[in-house]
């Protein structure tokens, strides 16, 4: 290693007992359990910091060469949420009407989903995830970022898992193409692409959970351990 790259020592590290961690490990997938994603949401309003350190949270993701490609709107403007709720509907009807082909709506048909989406307009905060081609670390527009779709992939798995420990539900929503966003969000589209709008906010009182969506792959079906 180049005398050059400095290092500082792992101290914030912390070891549990074996015991704890198992106890750990078990706890934390019982939460993550409980993470639905919604489609009705209530109106009541989440405070800004909230968001805050759910954003804060995502951007502590590791990424490629540690440039950070991501950035995060945080949009509670109803306004701006009518805008993005009136620009995405016009594309979902296309999208339901026959742009998704019938195999893509068939495996739809048992979340429920449809070209209305009042909940852009309703929840407290949508956080529009934005990719960034290039920038690097000091943003300037111009270095190369590297694994930029795996960076802001586990970056929002780190938002969505933020939020739902905070005690918010969240809902991930990718019209397609979401290009709109970008003007709407006053992002450069020469850097940023948009990845991924998160709804965020308290359930409606009568958001559901559709049968289809608890049917989570078991451990054998997705995991293989080579010992
Ligand atoms: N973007 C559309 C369609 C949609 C697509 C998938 I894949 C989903 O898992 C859910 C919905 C919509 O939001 O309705």
């Amino acid at each position: 290693m180049s005398p050059l790259e400095s290092h500082y020592p792992l101290d914030d590290f912390i070891e549990f007992p074996a015991e704890e961690m198992s106890a750990r490990a078990k706890k934390n997938y019982q939460q993550l359990k409980r993470r639905h994603s919604i489609r009705k949401f209530s109106d009541r309003s989440v405070a800004k910091d909230i968001i805050e350190n759910c954003i804060r949270a995502a951007g502590t993701a590791p990424s490629g060469a540690n440039h950070q490609p991501w950035h995060f709107v945080a949009i509670h403007s109803g306004q701006v949420k009518g805008q993005i709720r009136q620009a995405a509907e016009e594309l979902e009807r296309t999208f339901y009407q026959g742009r998704a082909g019938q195999e893509w709506l068939d495996a739809l048909k048992p979340l429920g989903t449809d070209a209305d989406k009042p909940y852009l307009e309703k929840a407290p905060w949508l956080i529009a995830v934005f990719s960034k081609k290039k920038g690097g670390l000091a943003n300037d527009g111009e270095q190369a970022n590297y694994y930029v779709h795996e960076s802001v992939g586990i970056a929002t798995g780190f938002l969505i898992q933020a939020l739902h420990n905070a005690g918010l539900a969240t809902l991930t929503h990718t019209p397609k193409p979401m290009s709109f966003l970008t003007g709407i969000c006053g992002r450069d589209p020469d850097v940023d692409r948009p990845y991924m709008l998160i709804v965020t906010g308290y359930p409606d009182k009568d958001a559901t959970i559709p049968e289809h969506a608890l049917n989570k792959k078991a451990l054998e079906d997705i995991a293989t351990f080579i010992e």
